[in-house]
């Protein structure tokens, strides 16, 4: 498995609406293997493809705490990782296909909306249908954390961030300050 980089705002490809996957492949499971490996390694609860810059309707999700990243120090957990791969979640082809009139205030962070957080309202619950990493039709109801999470990710899957929720007023300043970072970071040294 592989940790692939994270991009983020204002990268247009996350402006992208992802693609229907046609099969769950080797190769799919081998991207969703990835995928997990980067979002523990990042600390997030949720990973769409389009964050590492695969335009595919692929997410993955562990809301267990984040104790990944650093296996061998925390020696009273090491043996946990059977119970955590039961944590793991895959969503090949998404769809909501219910939500509750009742909405819900989270506030929501990004993997690549790095260093940024406010709240957003979302329904509360929500249905949805996948397929899993086997290619098997799933349905699940969603509430909490799960609901919030999953909307935050099929957004994703549809070119959307959190900030798109936000005033444009805090959307710009927010914006304006990740392009300031991601030139600051990516100065080409002159020879
Ligand atoms: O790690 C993440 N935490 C989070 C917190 C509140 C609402 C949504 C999320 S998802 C985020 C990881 C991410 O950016 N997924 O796309
Ligand atoms: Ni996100």
């Amino acid at each position: 498995m592989t940790i692939r980089p994270i991009i983020a705002v204002p990268d247009p490809r996350l402006k992208q609406v992802s693609e229907p996957v046609e099969a769950v492949t080797d190769a799919l499971r081998l991207l969703m293997d990835d995928m997990v490996e980067t979002m523990h390694d990042a600390k997030g609860i949720g990973l769409a493809a389009i964050q590492i810059g695969v335009n595919k309707r692929v997410i993955v999700m562990d809301l267990s705490p984040s104790d990944h990243g650093d296996e061998g120090e925390s020696s009273d957990r090491y043996d946990l990782s059977e119970l955590k791969d039961e944590t793991i979640r895959y969503f090949v082809n998404p769809e909501i296909v219910w939500t509750s009139e009742e909405m819900n205030n989270y506030q929501e962070g990004c993997l690549s909306v790095p260093g940024f957080f406010d709240d957003v309202e979302r329904p509360k619950a929500c249905k949805v249908t996948y397929l899993d990493y086997h290619g098997q039709p799933q349905e699940l109801d969603c509430d909490g954390l799960l609901a919030t999470c999953i909307q935050h990710e099929m957004d994703h899957l549809n070119g959307v961030v959190f900030l798109d929720h936000l005033s444009r007023l805090k959307r710009d300043m927010i914006v304006k300050k990740l392009r300031k970072q991601s030139k600051d970071t990516n100065v080409v040294e002159p020879l």
